[in-house]
């Protein structure tokens, strides 16, 4: 059926998202305290072209004319996130009034344009100060964690109707405190897992928190989730995929989901020494209870799946982990993420038969292509576009599946600061001119806002 054919499901919440790091800069303003992004990209070598998240998208001074761009758009929702540091500088203790005025007007601005608030309470920018005491390996930081959820909500809860507690806490107990390329940049394994329990932890522990102080919200966790997809493989596969699902994807669904750990990834893990022969000893009595605490929706990040290569090159260290597969038949974004819409059908039908969430978002889906604007100031970002269409049909698909798909965020509003790549990748449906703060809408943008007007998929025009 052509695509201009498919209809989404009435009340489906169109919006798209971003985060408090990547847009707001502002970082030392108004009594806001140090993050550890903050001394992350203050520290020469972590970035790729050496910028920081101090200025950003401004967004923090611009926040008004932000919500005007969403209003053009039609935009029914918007996922933001908060900057704990902003609420409390230390981490803990003492409360910013000024920091939670900020996110109160910017509540009250989306309402007013009748704009949906989607908040994300942890996208990654934790206080330094509570890094200084160990950060999420500790699990103080989870009780810290709920404090600050106390906090926001109390404050935001009458207004605030949807809340995500973690945004991809496989990212930051991977990126973060494993790999390194991450803030606070560690190359720790065992606290890379302790980490991960704590996130967890915090989430589950948050929940009731969030539930008491905003009666009636709707209340989940966001993960980024990868499909296994076989590829060309000469390698036998069922092994590799099932550890890359279990580093992944299990060792976050299972347990939010009333499974415990994964056995065995657990094993793996004591095998290679990363935990001792008893296995998590960091896992206190009631926590798996706590974690599983029940949810309303599950967020869904999709950009890419896991496909094996056909061999392991050689002089590499044969690690299944790094066997993505790089063939000429794939397209890839400007960030390197393979281009796979089916994937995102596969994963949501995966999590639904699986798992069973009531509701699912997809809280992220984007591409990074750097397309700037034409001497004419047009934007055309032929590829993104494609992009988002394919992966909204792919979507599409999965409802028609009997997938409970509620909503669909694009990543992201405007092109922002992208981590450890600072500002070379572009995944905005809008284009920011980092010097002078002007916005333009892409292409891309404003297709999506007929796809939101209609509530179908538009099909693309042809280029012109
Ligand atoms: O920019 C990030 C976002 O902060 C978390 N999910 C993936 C995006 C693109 O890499």
């Amino acid at each position: 059926m052509p695509s201009r054919f498919l209809k989404f499901p009435d009340g489906f919440v169109w919006g798209a998202a971003t985060s408090a790091y990547q847009i707001e800069g502002a970082w030392n303003e108004d009594g806001k305290g140090e993050s550890i992004w903050d001394r992350f990209t203050h520290t020469p070598g972590k970035i790729l072209d050496g910028s920081t998240g101090d200025v950003a998208c401004d967004h923090y001074h611009l926040w008004r004319k932000d919500i005007a761009l969403m209003r053009e758009l039609g935009l029914k929702a918007y996922r933001f996130s908060i900057s704990w540091p902003r609420i409390l500088p230390a981490g803990r203790g003492k409360v910013n009034q000024a920091g939670l005025d900020f996110y109160s007007r910017l509540v009250d601005g989306l309402l007013k344009a009748g704009i949906e608030p989607f908040v994300t309470l942890y996208h990654w920018d934790l206080p330094q100060s509570l890094q200084d005491k160990g950060g999420w390996a500790e699990r103080s930081t989870a009780e810290a964690f709920v404090e600050y959820a106390d906090v926001v909500s109390r404050k935001l809860g009458d207004r605030v109707k949807r809340w995500i507690t973690h945004n991809e806490p496989w990212a930051t107990a991977v990126m973060g405190y494993q790999m390194g390329g991450h803030a606070p940049g560690l190359n720790d394994y065992p606290a890379s897992l302790k980490a991960s329990h704590h996130l967890l932890l915090s989430h589950g522990w948050a929940v009731p928190a969030l539930r008491r102080n905003s009666p009636g919200a709707g209340v989940g966790i966001t993960l980024i989730l990868f499909p296994l997809v076989p590829g060309p493989s000469k390698i036998p596969v069922l092994p590799v995929f099932r550890k890359f699902d279990g580093y992944f994807n299990r060792w976050f669904l299972d347990p939010l989901y009333g499974r415990h750990y994964p056995a065995d990834v657990v094993a793996e893990h004591i095998n290679a020494g990363h935990i001792p022969a008893d296995g998590l000893t960091f896992v206190k009595p009631g926590d798996l209870e706590a974690i599983a605490a029940r949810t309303d929706f599950l967020g869904v990040n999709y950009y890419s799946p896991v496909m094996l290569r056909n061999k392991v090159p050689p002089g590499s260290d044969n690690e299944p982990l790094l066997l993505l597969y790089h063939g000429p038949k794939y397209e890839y974004t400007d960030i390197g993420s393979m281009v796979y819409p089916d994937g995102l059908c596969h994963l949501l039908s995966r999590l639904h038969f699986e798992y069973q969430p009531g509701k699912m978002y997809v809280t992220e889906n984007g591409a990074s292509y750097s397309d700037g604007p034409d001497g004419d100031g047009r934007v055309r970002d032929r590829r993104r576009l494609s992009y988002l269409h394919n992966h909204l049909a792919a979507a599409h698909r999965a409802i028609g599946y009997g997938v409970p798909l509620a909503g669909y965020f694009v990543w992201s509003l405007m092109d922002n600061f992208e981590w450890s790549f600072g500002y070379a990748q572009r995944f905005g449906i809008t284009w920011v001119d980092y010097q002078t703060q002007r916005r333009i809408f892409k292409d891309s943008a404003l297709w999506y806002k007929q796809v939101m007007a209609e509530n179908s998929l538009v099909a693309p025009k042809k280029s012109s």
